[in-house]
């Protein structure tokens, strides 16, 4: 199920808002560490607990629509042998690299279903069902059993997911589709996993709650169920295409060095017209054949098959004059073909949604 809503977030008012809240909390005075030495403790707590748990691997072997709740996790007592139909965590687990921080970290996941649907990116929206707890006492601290809509790309102090969630659901794909009964929504072959995070890809020196105490390693249990595009400033650039260097960083992309990253600039080069009316806007009533799309998914399948690179979709409507599917999308035009698209580059200023200029 293709994604087609983009969401809007008009965060102006939200960027200058400061966190008054840390006034009202008493942190107490939190050393902090570096992170390369804290990497390799973490490294070695997560290992020793990777190597001392196992969990049910036989109940995944068929079914697409397990819950994160079905993943049970023991630890091996002294001297005991893997129980049949369960696997130790390290003979199970998928080990990736990433830099962070200009740290080097491991993090482990477990691929229990990797879900029909499509993949997140990391600055979009995501539902999910989850569960969080310590890898060092297994106390649970964080958990939602209801679905619930988090925004992966914060602003400001405003949403925002730790980095191991950004690396992770992305590596992911969502239901397939969901089916109402009696009124609770059941969804279909979903992405399910567990992650198993050192502490420099969570909260590090910092902490989400009362009972998380800084450095702390986690593990979660989750179920990625939903996603939807984020376009941050309403710009009409979704906001994983304004991480421009493909860093899966948004904070250090800004064109006109204003100090606003592109993801949260209306005007990303700073010529004086917005971006949104740098775009061209084009929309398809028929396919090559001239046959009107009678479907939705008509339109999404012409859609996918027939969109240039530089082609965004904005959404796929009904005509209601003949119940008709239309598509609507925009062009990031590149006047002078230099491989910069007119929105980033100042000295081309062109309105298209000008009638005066277009
Ligand atoms: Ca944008
Ligand atoms: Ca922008
Ligand atoms: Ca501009
Ligand atoms: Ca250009």
């Amino acid at each position: 199920m293709k994604s087609i809503n983009f969401i809007v977030y008009l965060v102006f008012i939200s960027v200058f808002m400061t966190s008054c809240k840390d006034d009202d909390i008493t942190v107490p005075n939190i050393e902090v560490r570096d992170r390369g030495e804290q990497q390799e403790a973490d490294s070695d707590s997560l290992i020793d607990y990777l190597s001392s748990h196992y969990y049910n691997s036989d109940f995944f072997l068929t079914g697409t629509n397990h819950k994160y709740s079905d993943i049970v996790i023991t630890e091996l007592a002294e001297g005991e042998d893997v129980p049949a139909g369960h696997t130790l965590l390290i003979d199970a687990v998928e080990t990736h690299t990433t830099t962070y921080e200009e740290t080097d970290y491991e993090y482990y996941v477990l691929r229990l279903n990797q879900g029909g649907g499509e993949s997140p990116r990391f600055t979009d929206q995501v539902r999910v069902r989850y569960e969080g707890f310590l890898v060092e006492t297994g106390v649970t601290f964080d958990g939602v059993v209801t679905p619930v809509d988090l925004l992966m790309q914060g602003v400001g102090f405003t949403g925002g997911v730790i980095r191991g969630w950004q690396l992770i659901l992305p590596q992911f794909s969502t239901s397939i589709d969901f089916a109402f009964n009696n009124g609770i929504v059941e969804y279909n072959n979903y992405g399910l996993g567990m992650m198993f995070l050192p502490s420099g890809l969570a909260y590090f020196s910092g902490t989400a709650s009362g009972t998380l105490s800084a450095y702390s390693n986690l593990i979660f249990k989750f179920e990625l169920l939903q996603y939807e595009e984020v376009d941050h400033d309403g710009d009409g650039i979704p906001s994983y295409i304004e991480d421009f260097d493909a860093n899966l960083d948004v904070l250090d992309d800004d064109t006109d060095e204003d100090l606003a990253p592109n993801y949260v600039d209306v005007d990303d080069d700073n010529d004086g017209v917005n971006t949104l009316d740098e775009l061209m806007t084009k929309t398809y009533l028929e396919d090559n054949d001239m046959m009107p799309f009678s479907s939705e998914e008509d339109a999404q399948d012409f859609y996918d098959n027939n969109a240039a690179s530089n082609e965004l979709l904005v959404g796929i409507e009904l005509n209601p004059e003949n119940s008709s599917y239309i598509i609507n999308t925009l062009i990031m035009v590149d006047s002078d073909n230099n491989g910069t698209p007119d929105y980033l580059q100042e000295d081309i200023s062109i309105n298209y949604n000008d009638e005066e200029e277009g």
